[in-house]
């Protein structure tokens, strides 16, 4: 199937299953599921038949990592991870109609069928090959099990299975300088048998498919990926591997291994599309089998391959699934400048951010689509969330609503006014309103939702010009009649505002419905009718009384989110501090000869001119001496008098800028680069006391 459908009889929509090793964070957001969120409420609002679907991606080594890394089991982790991304989606407004697991035995069954299907047909080489393998963990090394470097880009973090830089799939024999990720050993090889399917043979189908059928409707980023994988040719990939946690291989011979991730993942979205149309009475084949379905799967662009090449190649080997119509996959979002990391925790947190912004979904929503990643990587940053949210949702979008509201109820009691004779400017404002709808349409359809969500803050901008233009507030002194048009014209955009936003705003498009009365569902009627005779607020309708739609976002708001990334900084260069290495081993009878003592400091001052340097008397119970201390970067002459301290005190005096310096103060240095004394601080021991 390689035109585009023109008239779908429904949709099919995916969003990439998210891994339960780790919460959703802000990259998530705008890579995969606003932009999903977005096309699939458009689609549904304009009365088509939907089916949006996601769910929590349970298996894989990444979920053994995170177990290992926090001495739980697997499941703790995924039943742990799956509650708090399931949650947080529903309460940001993803409005999937089914968010599954696959853990769930719907997936099991439905990824055996399918493994058991191109097993009976075939489709799969059975082959035992020499594998990495780690001698002291005693496992075979898979996938994230090992890191080298990408014998593509040369990254050298790529894992077994994939590069996250350059996206490319590996075999993790593939990999420069391999390394074991749980004991860092250099893997060995050793021979295990597995199940390959031969992409090979789907080179023909894929050239046709891709490279002929969608070289002009697929993004570029998609295209050219899916082209350079072609081009390279495409070798058999493992759709098996030894591990314990997973869904177990399904035919004899397979006792140990499980099913690569990658195999089964994908295809967690039809068992999430059965477990949906099992719940709501319907016939789930159509959405998966019917060519007139429009299958479309929103992932980021490390997911390429697995949506384009592998899933597809599996879709068609089976042989009674319809194929994408379209992966419109987004780049990379960063945050401040550094890529997001979960393992880093250099992330804004879906759950956390709800918490912190309550009632600010389409805040966020907004940020996100307005600077989405949709051709090349982007950045986040927590002024440019408080510019969007300041300056266009408040001062252009919320500020144009509360005029209408607060006019209609001061002038009229909130009734909408009947409209006099509409003046040339009345006419082309209404023009232009009607033209929204399809300039939003276009697109939405496209994919290019930054684009769309800019034409509908532009609308809000055009009812900003309108009434600032016709100044109502003065008119009325003088023409009671033209205010009724003004103001029977600025709710008119009001509507537009509250039926286009819908998609975008979800939460301010329902607040925005129930302030206007327009009642909750609008419908595909409501959109079209945008700025048409077809009025959806005639005269007379009564509306509710104003609220306000955004409030703003605070200076110390946002400081509070830099200083909390700062934090974070700070922990990831403590965790990540290089440990200095151990010097070379000394004798006991060396370490004998140190004279270490217990004394404490009775004067400081700062060293003229040496911003570094205090000058210290030290009592160290054999006597008071002079010593000269690197640390007045780190503490003040005040703070240190009175410290106890350990002092090396048969250490040779040596001259400091002319000060004799006898002994030296023992002292570390913390995360943040301050200087701490290493300070025997228990009472009861007193200067002159040796440490040994
Ligand atoms: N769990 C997400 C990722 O690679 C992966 C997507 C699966 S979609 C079937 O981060
Ligand atoms: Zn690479």
């Amino acid at each position: 199937m390689t035109e585009n459908l023109k008239t779908p009889a429904r949709y099919t929509i995916t969003a990439a299953l998210p891994y339960t090793n780790g919460p959703i964070h802000i990259g998530h957001l705008a890579g995969v599921y606003v932009p999903a969120d977005i096309y699939a409420r458009y689609q549904r609002l304009l009365g088509k038949d939907v089916a949006f679907v996601c769910g929590s991606d349970e298996h894989g080594v990444a979920i053994s990592m995170k177990a290992k890394k926090e001495g739980v089991t697997p499941k703790d982790v995924i039943d742990k991870y799956h509650a708090i991304i399931k949650k947080s989606f529903e309460d940001f407004g993803i409005s999937f109609d089914n968010y599954s697991r696959t853990s769930a035995e719907v997936h099991h069954e439905t990824a055996s069928g399918f493994f058991v299907k191109l097993y009976g047909q075939g489709d799969f080489i059975e082959e035992t090959t020499a594998q990495l393998y780690d001698q002291e963990a005693n496992q075979f090394l898979a996938d994230r099990f090992v890191v080298g470097t990408c014998p593509k880009c040369g990254h050298e973090e790529a894992y077994g299975d994939q590069c996250e830089n350059c996206g490319s799939t590996l075999n993790a024999t593939d990999l420069i300088n391999p390394k074991s990720t749980i004991t860092g050993a250099v893997p060995t090889l050793k021979e295990t048998k597995h199940w390959f399917l031969p992409l090979d043979r789907y080179e023909d189908f894929l050239k046709e498919w891709i490279l002929e059928g969608h070289k002009k409707d697929w993004k570029p980023n998609v295209y050219g990926q899916c082209k350079s994988w072609i081009d390279d040719g495409l070798k058999p990939r493992a759709v098996t591997r030894d591990l314990d946690w997973g869904i177990p291989v399904p035919v004899k011979g397979g006792e140990g291994k499980v099913l690569y991730v990658w195999f089964d993942a994908p295809i967690g979205y039809i068992s999430s599309t059965k477990e949906w149309a099992a719940r709501e009475g319907k016939d789930w084949e159509p959405y998966w089998k019917d060519e007139n379905t429009k299958l479309l799967h929103f992932i980021g662009k490390d997911n390429i391959v697995f949506h384009c090449i592998i899933f597809p190649s599996i879709l068609k080997a089976h042989g009674d699934y319809i194929l994408p119509d379209n992966v419109p996959a987004n780049e990379f979002l960063n945050l401040e400048g550094n890529k997001l990391s979960t393992s880093k925790n250099w992330a804004v947190w879906l759950h956390e951010y709800l918490d912190e912004f309550p009632d600010m979904q389409d805040v966020l929503r907004y940020t996100l689509t307005a600077n989405a990643p949709e051709t090349k990587d982007n950045d986040f940053t927590w002024k440019d969330f408080q510019a969007r949210n300041n300056n266009e949702l408040v001062a252009i979008f919320g500020n144009f609503i509360n005029r209408v509201v607060v006019l209609t109820h001061k002038y009229y009691n909130g009734q909408v006014p009947a409209p006099g004779q509409l003046s040339q400017v009345d006419q082309e404002t209404l023009e232009a309103l009607s033209g929204y709808p399809d300039l939003i349409s276009s697109s939405i359809e496209r994919y290019r939702f930054r684009e769309a969500s800019q034409e509908l803050m532009n609308l809000a901008r055009l009812g900003n010009k309108y009434l600032a233009d016709e100044e109502p507030w003065k008119v009325i002194k003088q023409d009671e009649e033209r205010v009724k048009t003004i103001m029977f014209v600025a709710l008119q955009i009001a509507t537009g505002l509250a039926v286009l936003s819908e998609p975008f705003l979800p939460f301010t498009a329902d607040k925005l419905k129930q302030i206007l009365a327009m009642g909750s569902s609008t419908t595909e009627t409501s959109w079209a009718a945008i700025g048409t005779k077809d009025v959806l607020l005639p005269p007379d309708h009564q509306i509710n009384k104003a609220e306000l739609l955004f409030r703003k976002v605070e200076d110390q708001e946002i400081q509070a989110q830099l200083d909390k990334l700062e934090a974070t900084k700070k922990t990831n260069e403590q965790m990540n501090k290089e440990v200095e290495p151990q010097k070379d081993t000394i004798t006991f009878d060396d370490f004998s000869k140190l004279d270490m003592r217990v004394g404490t400091i009775i004067e400081a001052e700062k060293m003229p001119k040496a911003k570094k340097l205090l000058v210290l008397k030290v009592d160290t119970g054999l006597d008071t001496r002079t010593i000269v201390s690197g640390i007045a970067e780190s503490f003040t002459p005040e703070e240190i008098v009175g410290k106890k301290v350990t002092v090396l005190v048969n250490l040779a005096p040596r001259a400091l800028r002319g000060v004799e310096s006898e002994g030296m103060i023992l002292m570390t240095e913390n995360a943040d680069g301050k200087l701490v004394f290493i300070n025997p601080d228990e009472d009861g021991v007193d200067n002159g006391f040796t440490i040994n």
